[in-house]
């Protein structure tokens, strides 16, 4: 692929974004991070492959596809898919037992929830980068899969057909900490979490875990959260996976707004490969399709989106970064779009670096935890790309600038940014900051 042609700054930052990629490839899949993350997540592969078309499309289409690997034979694709490695992992298959319950398409270890449906959206922008004869070969490999994907979300994640699919855990939603999947997780915390909780704080806890030896617990989420993080996916093991079972235990079941917005932008992308390739989506996938667009209308409040409790219909009122994703949905009616523009741009979301994930005046907010307020690349690439497909060009530009100079200024691909003064947290070789970041600058304008 020609190197677009940068200024040195920026030629010397696209070095170390392919380097990060290089060195957390494993072949055909890539890690999010390598201390960290050492096995393969859904939605991370998905912006891996939007960064990695830019340097050869063949090896983006590969990251791709081998997610369907992981496929259950019920149609799941997980959210992680285990490497072969030995490198610790806090999570790992020991954690989920899936063996027990299923196989996966190739053979892998993985676990029992999905993440955010992104296959469709990276498929399309890899195809966009092959000649046609090789865009509908792969997409001819890719739809059957894909399709069936699509189809699982909502026969076993939509089952009273209210047009939005329920997740069964914060880490389906990819916003691990996020308020509102903490307020309707902690009910569900471990007796003695509570206990200990109420005699020493978090501190008791600390020295149990193992998740945050490489980058400082308060970058991270909370022991007693990430405790009883693990409590819901023994609940989950203990359900076989399966959500007629999980209705009937204590896990939280939320319709994330974030997590249906993709969904509904990945259904528009399917719908395109499929015409590509001459294939008809099935009837009943295709109004489930239109009953998410309409549905995802009774999420909103004053001009506001917001997640909302499965079991109870109510609406989860935090706002996040996870309400402004509709705009990349293409759902928020051309009304009320300006609104929430301002709303992003304003400083509750602290515009400098990009969206804060959590807005400044929230109680919650804490400027270098995880989900719980920094600046995330991939939010700020998908509510960019939102913007530009409602005409907004000069705010999706300015998105994209900003996404690019925070990046520089802190000279690695962390995984998140202070939103306060730009700093870095997290991982310092993280993939997905790379990967998009070879696209903004690809694509800049
Ligand atoms: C984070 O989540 C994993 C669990 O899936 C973890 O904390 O161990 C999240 O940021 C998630 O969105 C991301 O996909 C994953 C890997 O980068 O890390």
């Amino acid at each position: 692929m020609p190197v677009p042609s940068l200024p040195a700054e920026l030629a010397a930052l696209r070095e170390t974004a392919v380097s990060v990629l290089r060195g957390n490839d494993l072949g055909d899949i890539t890690r999010p991070s390598p201390t960290l993350y050492p096995h393969q997540w859904l939605w991370d592969s998905c912006f891996i492959a939007i960064g990695l078309r830019h340097l050869d499309p063949q090896r983006a289409a590969a990251e791709i596809l081998s997610l369907l690997r992981g496929q259950w034979p019920s149609g799941m694709i997980p959210h992680v898919i285990f490497a072969e490695t030995t490198d610790f992992y806090h999570a790992g298959p020991q954690r989920w037992r899936c063996d027990r319950v299923t196989t996966t398409a190739g053979g892998a270890q993985s676990t029992g929830v999905t993440q955010p449906p992104m296959i469709a959206e990276a498929a399309v922008r890899v195809g966009e980068m092959m000649t046609d004869s090789a865009r509908a070969a792969f997409y001819r490999q890719l739809y059957p899969g894909l399709l069936r994907f699509h189809q699982w979300l909502y026969t076993e994640r939509d089952p009273d057909d209210d047009g939005l699919v329920s997740l069964v855990h914060s880490w389906e939603s990819g916003m691990d900490n996020t308020p509102t999947w903490m307020e309707i997780t902690r009910p569900a915390a471990p007796l003695a979490v509570r206990a200990l909780r109420r005699i020493n704080g978090d501190d008791a806890l600390d020295a149990l875990r193992r998740d945050s030896k490489e980058v400082p617990p308060d970058e991270r989420l909370t022991s007693g959260d990430l405790f009883t993080l693990y409590r819901i996916v023994r609940e989950l093991r203990g359900a076989h996976y399966d959500f007629r079972e999980i209705r009937r235990t204590i896990v939280p079941l939320v319709q994330d707004v974030a997590f249906n917005a993709i969904l509904i932008r990945a259904n528009e992308h399917l719908t395109a490969i499929a015409a590509e390739i001459g294939e008809v989506i099935p009837a009943g996938l295709r109004r489930s399709m239109r009953r998410s667009r309409e549905a995802i209308g009774q999420l909103v409040v004053d001009g506001v989106y917001y997640s909302r409790d499965f079991r109870t219909r109510t609406l989860l009122r935090h706002e996040t970064i996870a309400g402004l994703l509709p705009l990349y949905a293409g759902v928020v009616p051309e009304d009320r779009v300006d609104g929430m523009v301002k709303t992003l741009t304003s400083p509750r979301y602290c515009a400098r670096f990009g969206v804060a994930s959590v807005p400044l005046d929230d109680p919650a907010f804490l400027p270098r935890c995880y989900w719980q307020g920094p600046v995330w690349v991939n939010m700020n690439w998908l509510i960019a790309d939102g913007l530009e497909r409602y005409g907004r060009l000069d705010a999706a530009d300015d998105l994209r600038r900003n996404t690019v100079d925070v990046i520089a200024a802190s000279g690695a691909m962390y995984e998140y940014y202070s939103p306060l003064d730009g700093s870095g947290a997290g991982s310092n070789r993280f993939s997905w900051t790379a990967a998009l970041l070879l696209d903004l600058l690809a694509t800049a304008r």
